[in-house]
């Protein structure tokens, strides 16, 4: 019996001893001032954004484990007029960043509406006085010419300083891309740019070949009226347009491009760096934190005549 009273008596000290050694570490702990968390669990969430020139708002939410971390920016800059890497100084005044906690799930207009909602309420809030943001735009072109961006020849075939991926007329004879492809899916696969028009034979596809028919006179300049459209050019209607008809080589000498048009569809990553959030007496620090990419964030539409 003694001896079951003794092993008692000794998890009891055990436990006071165990109590007090975790007690000094919390204390040590609170003194230090510093709680150093090395990853945030926001892997998951989707990168959003709303705001505009001026102000602009950048932000992830956990819902599972109702946090936010939100990027606001106060700058004028149109942030994807260029591609590359642009960076912002986080100040904590007009560029800053927050890690929240909240007592309930975020609406989903929590971040974007002009009054800030009251509930839920916010539990811990950093503020992040310093560090940076850098901005990467990636630039994705898009001519809807048929050939698709992996496809497009890496050059420029014309010379007309439009590369292939975003030029519409590739061989620039006037006639666009898209209407020398497979435009009538003559093999059966509904891919335009497999088995493409090749008018004269001569290996190269119509919508490379500035000389369609092979005649010796180019695309471009069998166009009778003029109005850069060789499509309306018809002399025998038994054949087709004079571009595709060797018995007629005529040169109308049409020294001019038609307007082309393309789209810029942007992306940009966001990367904090050398992060410091402080919330009275703690501190996060993240050396780096991806906040991830926003697809599509603008797109801008081109329209352009190249100079011939
Ligand atoms: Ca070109
Ligand atoms: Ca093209
Ligand atoms: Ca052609
Ligand atoms: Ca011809």
């Amino acid at each position: 019996m003694r001896y079951f009273v003794a092993v008692d008596d000794f998890y009891i000290q055990m436990k006071k001893i165990l109590f007090l050694f975790l007690t000094t570490i919390l204390l040590h702990s609170c003194d230090d001032g510093d709680i150093i968390i090395t990853t945030f669990n926001f892997d998951n969430a989707e990168l959003k954004s709303c705001g505009e020139l001026g102000n602009y708002v950048f932000y992830k939410v956990n819902a599972e484990a109702l946090e936010s971390l939100s990027l606001k920016l106060a700058v004028t800059d149109s942030l994807y007029k260029t591609a590359g890497t642009k960076t912002y100084s986080i100040n904590g005044s007009t560029n800053f960043v927050n890690y929240r906690t909240y007592d309930g799930v975020l609406g989903n207009n929590y971040f974007c509406s002009s009054i800030p909602p009251t509930s839920p309420s916010v539990t811990k809030d950093y503020l992040a006085s310093s560090g940076t943001a850098e901005f990467t735009t990636i630039f994705n072109y898009d001519d809807s010419d048929g050939v698709s961006a992996d496809k497009e020849f890496d050059g420029d075939t014309d010379g007309d300083g439009l590369p292939n991926l975003y030029d519409v007329d590739d061989d620039g004879d006037n006639v666009p891309t898209a209407l020398e492809l497979d435009i009538l899916n003559a093999d059966g696969d509904n891919d335009p740019l497999t088995n493409p028009l090749d008018t004269d034979g001569d290996g190269i596809p119509d919508y490379l070949d500035d000389d369609d028919d092979g005649d010796g006179v180019l695309t471009r300049n069998e166009d009778k009226n003029m109005d850069l459209d060789p499509r309306n050019d018809v002399t025998d209607s038994s054949v087709g347009a004079d571009y595709l008809n060797p018995a007629v080589a005529i040169d109308y000498s049409v020294n001019q491009y038609r307007q082309h048009t393309y789209k810029i569809i942007k992306s940009v990553e966001i990367v904090l760096k050398n992060l410091v959030l402080i919330n009275g007496q703690e501190e996060i620090t993240q050396e780096t934190l991806n906040m991830g990419t926003l697809n599509a964030v603008e797109t801008t539409n081109k329209t352009t005549t190249p100079e011939f």
